[in-house]
């Protein structure tokens, strides 16, 4: 049986065609699978599951609709979509993941994350994501009203446009050593990512075995799926 795993779609209003190939992915491949996985950077922004705009609701009622016809869809947050919750899983019947989960594939233990925290060169960064993730901090600025949550955001994807512009492009890479780390400590030889858009597969040695990372590709050209099954995990493109 197959189990698929894509991240980094950034779903957006203003990107109807990335919106578009994702619902005709969930309605036709994804239910022939035995489970979708989502590793975060699902949407481009989410400030709060009370966000129910048209757009957010077509994606909810379609992955509903795939969980209620029996397809197990399993969220991790990303940096972008962190503040995806519990309404958000009750609505669409999908199951959330904290970062840094195994499950087995083919046998396998695999390790997924997001994998913003393997990016450790980018200390500004990692900053952030700590104050970001105090349960404190996201329950007053989820009190905001939505005018200002949005404001808010946008406020902080520019400061993060300039980051990224101004920041050496392997900073914002993952370094080999904490992926290693993070690695031996769950005791997994696989390593499912995305968060780097650099979709690519990785081997190297680890514990004097053959290691494997899989970096799952955005979808700002075209979709990208990473499809696993018995006898093989290959990236799939959907237009
Ligand atoms: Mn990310």
């Amino acid at each position: 049986m197959t189990k698929l795993f894509i991240s980094d779609l950034h779903l957006e209003e203003s990107r109807p065609d990335i919106a578009e190939i994702f619902l005709k992915f969930l309605c036709h491949d994804a239910m022939q699978a035995e489970a979708l996985y989502i590793l975060g950077d699902f949407f481009e922004a989410w400030i709060g599951d009370d966000d129910l705009s048209p757009f957010n609701l077509k994606i909810i009622r379609a992955m509903r609709e795939a969980t209620d016809k029996g397809l197990p869809i399993y969220f991790m947050q990303g940096n972008r979509d962190f503040l995806i919750g519990k309404k958000f899983s009750r609505a669409t019947g999908c199951q959330l993941l904290s970062d840094e989960v195994v499950v087995d594939l083919a046998g396998s233990p695999t390790l997924l994350m997001h994998g913003d925290t393997l990016c450790t060169d980018d200390v500004a960064y990692l900053k952030f994501r700590k104050r970001s993730r105090i349960k404190l901090f996201q329950q007053i600025f989820l009190l905001f009203s939505f005018q200002r949550r949005k404001n808010f955001v946008a406020g902080m994807r520019q400061k993060s446009k300039n980051h990224t512009s101004t920041t050496p492009h392997y900073i914002m890479d993952v370094t080999q050593h904490e992926v290693e780390r993070v690695m031996l400590k769950h005791h997994v030889q696989d390593l499912i990512h995305g968060h780097t858009h650099r979709m690519a597969v990785h081997e190297f040695e680890l514990n004097g075995k053959p290691a494997r990372r899989y970096v799952l590709g955005p979808w700002h050209e075209f979709g990208s799926v990473l499809v696993c099954d018995n006898h093989k995990k290959e990236f799939i493109v959907l237009r």
